[in-house]
């Protein structure tokens, strides 16, 4: 009874239904004073999906919602609820207050067990953060295929239509530390563990395709030039320093991701609303052994949008946990983040075809020759339950691969197989990293690798060797049918150093990308550039830098190099004097437009401003359709409590001016009421927020008397071409039920670059 009711008291909060499924959740929502009672038992929300579908390796079907480790996971989890405090030992602790004493006031002393338990677990409470990617944030989620492809790949999780493969994510920035700001421009790490019924397939990806180098033999020298300078440990979290811009210019393989890293793919606005890729081609296998390259894509539901730099640098002063608080926030309010899977299928003799080499990381393959194939759906829908357990201790590789996913020859890929099982050796304190419950495959285990650090298996029997014959010549080899065969490519040719000779085209793809943006993503990107090479105090990194631009697009290295007060330099020699003519020149699917998203305003912010004297029924009815929409409504006054609106009825405020900064919200409503619109109108926060708001590009809306403040904060009504600038709305006079729909229609639009004038 205790339980229900507690699974009951959850369920009427305004949080994610599959949260009360947690063990003691309820409890930790709100403990009674001083009883502690039993945790309430999982809750299954209802299914939607095709679950039945689910193999029987997962375990039984999981349901959306359920955490889809329910057997692992749950033996791992621990919860206090009804326990007694103890140590390490289970021995029970009377006063966790006081240290052992001679005395009230007497030295303390040695023998103190408990303390020196409790201090030393401490003391070692942290791991090595990750040497790339520390900072991060993850979920839970699921993976569901649309149809079956066994013509294209026998991996597990494409068999079946409907087929659900449990899945843990994680996204990240590349340069930062651990505790640094998530809104950096930096590329993001997209990163899925797919718990597939034939083990572990992690697809270890980032939200840009293409990267900085061809060889994995240059990653430590990239990684050394891009994180805090070693003599003083600055910059954190930016590219935008010498030793950055010195390699690169450099390394002109870079330039092409450098145009992707400028624009506005770099400073995402939610992780929920970025693409992400797996970079590398890969190859798929069918069960006959027949090979094709893929290239994976991740498209966001919500579309593909972006912050804009003013924004980012205030945000991340003002919430440096912005995208992880988006994240967490999305999944609790039971909004789960979607992805569809793509595939970009093309053969050995069509890749022999194109311009570039599909096996250099710095080249796409454009939709326009290989279009992208939908295949399944990704759904983010449970917020990890301890973040050191599960999102620093998850450890992807991309050496994890199931039967049907193979490798190509990429040199890039080839690194990565190595480095990341090394890497989790040290961070994880040794080779045992998979028994950690994030990181166990669902799939059983069975080998004679045995013992290390933080050994977990008791393996039990005194064969750890094949063949055997004492224990039956268990565990046994599986055979090409079910066991991991690697895709036999021929391999025939000298040992050698080198790049094949279309690695040398350094600038087509560059020019491809800058050619295809729409003008706004153009100038931003110059932007982009003219911000960080004005940090450099090298000038000739600089004017090197703005050489290389010059052969991706003079008119780029003009606006560069005119922003940056310097004259527009001679291009640097090209490694390939004559490029092979690209297929495409443009192409539509590079642009974020390309990316709207589903026109729904779910989870967008949307800040009203308000003070005593408001028009409350104007603001309820504005209110009511945001809501209704499924965006997030917070209502901001000068101070926190009640703010009296005008028919004497009270609102509940939940932000100030001073904490609640207006780059953390996508919109602002403005109220009508002649008194609250004067009080705002005497503060400069209002006109902060207001300017703000208007200069990022997003939607205004003044009710009523509002309009006022519009002008008090100089805001224009049209755009710099004179016509009416679509996301500034005012209700002046026209009823509140058509300005919330013109502002709704608005706010789907995510921004209004055309109004920039800076
Ligand atoms: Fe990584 N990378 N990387 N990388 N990478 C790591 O692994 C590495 C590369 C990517 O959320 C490390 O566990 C080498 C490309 C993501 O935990 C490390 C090379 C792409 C994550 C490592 C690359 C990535 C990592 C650091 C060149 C996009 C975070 C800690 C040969 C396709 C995963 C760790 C997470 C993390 C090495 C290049 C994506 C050291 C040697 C290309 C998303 O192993």
């Amino acid at each position: 009874t205790q339980a229900s009711a507690a699974q009951a008291l959850v369920a009427s909060l305004p949080h994610n239904s599959n949260k009360p499924g947690e063990i003691g959740h309820a409890n930790a929502i709100s403990p009674p004073e001083g009883q502690h009672a039993d945790g309430a038992q999982p809750v299954v929300s209802a299914s939607t999906l095709s679950e039945a579908n689910a193999s029987d390796k997962t375990r039984g079907p999981h349901a959306p919602g359920t955490n889809a480790w329910q057997g692992d996971l749950e033996a791992a989890r621990a919860d206090a609820s009804g326990q007694v405090l103890t140590t390490n030992q289970g021995v029970a602790i009377a006063d966790n207050q006081n240290s052992l004493k001679a005395g009230l006031r007497g030295p303390a002393l040695l023998e103190d067990f408990i303390l020196r338990e409790k201090i030393t677990h401490f003391d070692h409470e942290r791991i090595p953060e990750r040497i790339v990617h520390a900072r991060g944030s993850a979920a839970h989620g699921f993976f569901e295929c649309y149809e079956a492809i066994p013509d294209l790949t026998k991996a597990a999780p494409f068999q079946a239509a409907g087929k659900i493969t449990p899945l843990f994510t994680r996204f990240s920035t590349v340069a930062g530390e651990r505790g640094s700001v998530d809104t950096a421009r930096d590329i993001r790490g997209f990163a899925v563990k797919f718990y597939t019924d034939e083990g572990n397939w992690d697809l270890v990806g980032n939200n840009i395709p293409v990267f900085f180098i061809q060889d994995a033999m240059k990653f430590p020298d990239l990684i050394h030039a891009v994180k805090p300078e070693p003599h003083h440990g600055m910059p954190q979290a930016a590219s935008a320093h010498d030793t950055f811009w010195d390699f690169v210019s450099l390394m002109p393989e870079s330039t092409h991701v450098l145009m992707w890293a400028m624009s506005d793919r770099a400073i995402p606005r939610s992780y929920r609303m970025m693409q992400g890729f797996g970079v590398h081609s890969y190859r798929l296998v069918n069960e006959q052994g027949q090979s094709q390259f893929v290239k994976f894509h991740w498209t966001p539901k919500l579309g593909v949008h972006s912050l804009v730099w003013d924004e980012a640098l205030k945000i991340a002063g003002m919430d440096p946990d912005f995208h992880r608080r988006d994240l967490w926030e999305a999944i609790e309010s039971g909004q789960y983040p979607e992805w569809e899977l793509g595939l970009q299928v093309f053969s050995e003799e069509q890749a022999e075809q194109f311009s570039f080499d599909v096996l250099d990381a710095t080249k796409i393959v454009p939709e326009e020759l290989v279009p992208v194939r939908p295949v399944g759906r990704m759904v983010l829908n449970r917020n990890p339950d301890n973040f050191f357990a599960e999102t620093e201790q998850v450890a992807f590789c991309v050496a994890h691969v199931v039967p049907g996913i193979d490798f190509s020859n990429d040199p890039l890929l080839a690194g990565r197989i190595h480095s990341y099982v090394d890497t989790q050796i040290s961070r994880l304190g040794g080779p045992n990293f998979h028994e950690l419950p994030i990181n166990a495959p669902l799939a059983p285990v069975a080998n004679n690798q045995r013992d290390g650090m933080h050994r977990r298996t008791v393996n039990r029997g005194r064969v750890a060797y094949e063949p055997n014959s004492l224990a039956g010549g268990c565990p046994f080899q599986a055979g090409a049918m079910k066991g991991f065969v690697s895709f036999p490519q021929p391999v025939q040719e000298d040992k050698v150093r080198g790049k094949p000779e279309k690695f040398a085209d350094h600038y087509t793809q560059a020019s491809l990308f800058f050619d295809s943006l729409t003008p706004p993503e153009q100038r931003h990107l110059a932007a982009g550039f003219r911000f960080e090479l004005s940090k450099l105090t090298v000038p000739a990194i600089r004017e090197r830098m703005v050489a290389s631009l010059v052969n991706v697009s003079p008119e780029l290295a003009a606006a560069v190099a005119e922003g940056l007060g310097i004259d527009v330099p001679a291009p640097l020699p090209r490694a390939l004097e004559t490029p092979a003519k690209p297929e495409v020149t443009q192409s539509a699917r590079l642009s974020q437009k390309a990316f709207p998203g589903d026109g729904r305003i779910a989870t967008r912010q949307v800040a009203m401003l308000v003070a005593d004297g408001v028009d409350g029924a104007a603001l309820a009815a504005v209110k009511s359709a945001l809501e209704a929409e499924q965006a997030a409504v917070t209502l901001i006054a000068p101070k926190l409590g009640n703010v009296i609106a005008a028919d004497g009825s009270k609102l509940a405020v939940r932000g100030t001016l001073e904490n609640s900064p207006p780059v953390v919200f996508d919109a602002v409503v403005l109220p009508a009421g002649e008194a609250a619109v004067g009080a705002l109108s005497q503060l400069g926060h209002t006109q902060e927020f207001i300017v703000n708001q208007y200069r990022h590009g997003k939607t205004l809306l003044a009710l009523g008397e509002a309009s006022a403040l519009l002008d008090q904060a100089g805001i224009p009504r049209n755009l710099p071409d004179g016509s009416a600038d679509p996301g500034v709305i005012e209700q002046a006079g026209g009823d509140a039920a058509a300005a919330a729909k013109a502002f709704i229609a608005a706010l789907a639009l995510h921004r209004h670059p055309a109004r920039e004038t800076d």
